[in-house]
C-alpha cells in the first residue's frame, strides 16, 4: 500500500528542531509565517528580521535570507532595506519587549511612515527570553519576575494595546490582533499573515499582525492553562478583530508591474 504524504515541513523552513519551550507559540508562528511564504512563492525574495528575545534563533529556522538587527530596531532596518531594494519582500517578526518597550520609537514611526512591511508582533505579555520580567503589554495584576505581587498599574503604567494605537495613524494600511491559543485562532492567524504579506507584494503599505502567544514557562503554566490564560484573561484585555484596513489596493504584484514594463 503507498503511503499518502498528508502534512509535511514548508520548503523555507529548515529540517531542524525548534528549541522552542514545549508549548510555545514560536514554533506555531514560524510554522504559519513559512507556509505563508511558500504559497505566495516569494520565498527567493522574501528577506526576515530576527528579534533580540526568544525568536533570536529565527535565522537558524528560516530557510530565507534573515538578518539579526539590535533589540527593538527591526523597523528601522527594514525600513532601510526595503528603501534600498523595493523588489524585495522584509518582515519584522518582534516581541512585545523588543517591538513595545525598547522599540517603541521605531515602529510607531516606521507605521507613520506608512512604510511598505509586514509585522509581526508576538504578544506574549512578558519578557520571555531574560525570565520573565515585566512587559509594556503585562496585565495589570500579572505576576511577573520584576512584578511579583502583581502589576500595580499606580506603579507601573497600564498595559499598552499597540494594535489600538497605531491605529490611529495614517500609514499603516492594515492592522489585525490574532490569537494562537486554538487550531481555529491559528488559521486566523494564518490568514491574517497571508494578507499583511500580500499587502507588500502588493506595494499597499505597513501591515501589522499582533499574535497573543502562550509563554508557558515564564507564566508558571502548563500549556493548557496558559491557552486558558489567553482566553480568559488577555483577550478581555486584548480583544481580536480587525483594528485597521483600508480594503484592497490596485492589486497589482511586482510581478505584473514588471510584466507591463
Ligand atoms: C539593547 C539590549 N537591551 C536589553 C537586552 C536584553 N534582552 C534580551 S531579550 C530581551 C526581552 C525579550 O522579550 P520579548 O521581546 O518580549 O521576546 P520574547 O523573548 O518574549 O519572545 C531583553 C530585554 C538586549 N539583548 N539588548
Ligand atoms: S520562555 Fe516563553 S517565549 Fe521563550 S521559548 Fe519558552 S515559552 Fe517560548
Amino acid at each position: 500500500m503507498t503511503m499518502k504524504k498528508v502534512f509535511e515541513r514548508p520548503a523555507c523552513l529548515k529540517d531542524k528542531p525548534f528549541r522552542y519551550c514545549p508549548g510555545c507559540s514560536h514554533g506555531v508562528l514560524h510554522r504559519i509565517v513559512a507556509e505563508c511564504i511558500d504559497k505566495l512563492d516569494i520565498r527567493d525574495r522574501t528577506i526576515g528580521i530576527a528579534p533580540v528575545g526568544c525568536a533570536v534563533f529565527a535565522y537558524d529556522y528560516f530557510d530565507i535570507d534573515m538578518v539579526e538587527v539590535p533589540h527593538g530596531r527591526p523597523p528601522a532596518i527594514a525600513t532601510g532595506m526595503k528603501r534600498s531594494r523595493p523588489d524585495t519582500i522584509v518582515f519584522c517578526y518582534q516581541g512585545d519587549g523588543d517591538l513595545a518597550a525598547i522599540g517603541t520609537a521605531e515602529i510607531v514611526h516606521a507605521a507613520a511612515r506608512g512604510e511598505n512591511l509586514t509585522v509581526i508582533f508576538v504578544n506574549n505579555a512578558n519578557y520571555g527570553m531574560t525570565g520573565g520580567q515585566m512587559a509594556p503589554t503585562t496585565l495589570a495584576g500579572q505576576k511577573t519576575t520584576t512584578t511579583p505581587a502583581g502589576r500595580d498599574p499606580q506603579l507601573a503604567g497600564n498595559p499598552l494595546r499597540v494594535s489600538e494605537m497605531l491605529a490611529t495613524l495614517e500609514g499603516p494600511v492594515y492592522i489585525e490582533r490574532v490569537s494562537l491559543d486554538s487550531p481555529k485562532n491559528v488559521i486566523t492567524a494564518k490568514r491574517a499573515i497571508m494578507k499583511a504579506f500580500l499587502n507588500q507584494v502588493d506595494r499597499r503599505g505597513f501591515s501589522f499582525v499582533e499574535a497573543l502567544s502562550l509563554c508557558p514557562t515564564d507564566w508558571g503554566m502548563t500549556s493548557l492553562q496558559a491557552a486558558e490564560w489567553v482566553r480568559n484573561s488577555m483577550i478581555k484585555h486584548y480583544p481580536l478583530g480587525v483594528y485597521k484596513d483600508t480594503g484592497r489596493g490596485s492589486g497589482v504584484t511586482d510581478q505584473e508591474d514588471k510584466d507591463t514594463a
